[in-house]
């Protein structure tokens, strides 16, 4: 075995090459890359194991050259909430990235690989291709159509899956947990029920084995961790001397919460900070409600009130007042954490938010809101609204989104509106962006995007209204600067 290597010594003192590959991970983004990869970095140097990771990049070609040039080594940026200059840590856990576009093969040979005990996803939120509303896979994406009409050739996460776990049934080998690590509700159970109904759909005997063999643990997984600029690049270099063409900046928190059921062994995630539990909801849903649920809110109204980074909307005192009121609403619709003082969570995120040595863009934040809102703000709405509590703060938040969708700034300037729904949104942008009543009246009715519930409360219905129409006759400013004062007329 070779034990030496060319490229840059991890700083956590271990020779990465001398553990095996024993985790897949679909989507080597910055996400995976600032938090999975530092905590099994960690559990490597600490414990060994063949725990090293390879990566598969389902998109870029590019993302994959560049660290496969570095050996999959990159520097980890973390930046305090203070002024020092940040550490510059060079992970070693990431053994290479797949690219699908170069081929199918090597990424099926890696998934089958008996070595191969966990295959882990950061694919985002409209990855998945599962209809949560009516609890089935969603037929009309485009992936998942192909996939089911070609399952030996996949293209989605989840085809790739269900291929993967087909081909170790049929050798005769153990199956390997599934590890959703995306900001999703039940993102186990989610991607349980995804995998089963595309296998049940290919060969029902392979949706029992399934069953009975492989595991889809929750997850909670946290630390803010904005995309990769050419910024971050140069002052990498100038730091530390070495040409890092995909380093990534981030937080120094990070938090994951594990549901500990796996079929194939795991790395001791806990020894670097993980915590293991029963049941991950009630963390899930904190950091949905709380911490999603306020950068959605913070992105849409920021964005449009000329607050490029969150940073910015924290230093304005009316804004962060804004945002503070949703935390705490949020808050109220959680029951107690085991562990947890949800006001120390509240007063934390403050901080987070705050923190000025991250650049984090709202507009960053802002795209994908079809799949975003759903758990973030509308699930939370409707909560706060059983308990008869306030729930204007969601209305709010609503109306700062729809008014986003217009691809229009109260400058006339027009950015794009990235969702997979914006053809949807644009056409309905078009008919009835004129009126707020109407315009909000058209966003309820679209399918799959408010429950029911919701968008036949007359209540919410009409807040949601009067904020939006504030927003497009004075202006988002003006509109945050009333709610500030206890709302308007
Ligand atoms: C953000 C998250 O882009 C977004 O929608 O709310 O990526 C957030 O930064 C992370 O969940 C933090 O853990």
């Amino acid at each position: 075995m070779k034990l030496t290597s060319s490229f840059w010594s991890p700083s956590r003192a271990y020779t990465p090459e001398a553990h095996g590959v024993g985790i897949v991970h679909i989507g080597a983004g910055a996400f995976h890359r600032a938090h999975q990869a530092d905590h099994t970095d960690d559990v490597l140097a600490q414990s060994g194991g063949d725990w090293r990771i390879l990566g598969v990049s389902l998109r870029s070609v590019a993302l994959a050259d560049k660290l496969n040039a570095q050996g999959g080594r990159y520097h980890l940026v973390i930046r305090a909430d203070n002024d020092q200059p940040p550490e510059m840590r060079v992970i070693g856990s990431i053994a290479g990235v797949l690219a699908a576009k170069n081929g199918l093969d090597p990424i099926l040979q890696a998934m089958t690989a008996e070595t191969t005990r966990i295959v882990s996803l950061t694919i985002t939120e409209k990855a998945y291709g599962y209809d949560r509303a009516k609890g089935a896979l969603d037929l009309n994406d485009p992936l998942i159509a192909a996939d089911l009409a070609t399952p030996e050739a996949p293209q989605s996460a989840i085809g790739l899956i269900v291929r993967a776990l087909q081909i170790r049934k049929e050798a005769g080998q153990k199956a390997f947990t599934v590890l959703s690590c995306d900001n999703l509700p039940n993102n186990g159970q989610l991607l349980r029920a995804a995998v089963l109904d595309f296998a049940q759909r290919v060969d029902p005997a392979l949706a029992v084995w399934i069953t009975e063999n492989a595991r889809f643990p929750a997850t909670m997984v946290d630390r803010i961790t904005p995309a990769c600029t050419e910024a971050l690049i140069a002052e990498t270099e100038v730091a530390t001397g070495l040409k890092d063409l995909a380093p990534i900046e981030t937080e120094s928190f990070s938090q994951w919460v594990i549901e500990d059921d796996f079929c194939n062994g795991r790395p001791a995630w806990d020894t670097a900070g993980a915590l293991f539990v029963k049941d991950v909801t009630p963390f899930e849903n904190m950091k949905l409600r709380m911490l999603n649920g306020a950068h959605s809110l913070l992105a849409y109204s920021g964005y449009l009130s000329g607050k490029p980074y969150v940073r910015d909307v924290m230093a304005d005192d009316v804004l962060a007042a804004v945002v503070d009121r949703h935390i705490k609403a949020a808050a109220a619709t959680l029951g107690a954490i085991e562990g947890i003082d949800l006001d120390d969570y509240r007063q934390a995120l403050l901080q987070r938010f705050t923190n000025p040595n991250i650049a984090h863009e709202t507009f960053q934040i802002a795209m994908d809101g079809s799949q975003k809102l759903p758990q973030r703000i509308f699930e939370p709405a409707l909560v706060a609204l059983a308990q008869g509590s306030d729930a204007d703060t969601f209305a709010f938040a609503t109306a700062a989104w729809i008014r986003f969708l217009s691809g229009q700034g109260d400058q006339g300037d027009s950015y794009t509106v990235q969702d997979p729904r914006a053809a949807e949104f644009a056409a309905v942008c078009a008919e009835h962006g004129a009126s707020a009543k109407a315009l909000t009246e058209a966003i309820f009715a679209l399918p799959n995007l408010l429950p029911t519930d919701l968008a036949e409360n007359t209540a919410f219905g009409s807040a949601v209204q009067a904020h939006l129409a504030r927003m497009m006759q004075a202006g988002m400013a003006a509109a945050i600067k009333d709610l500030a004062g206890g709302g308007h007329a």
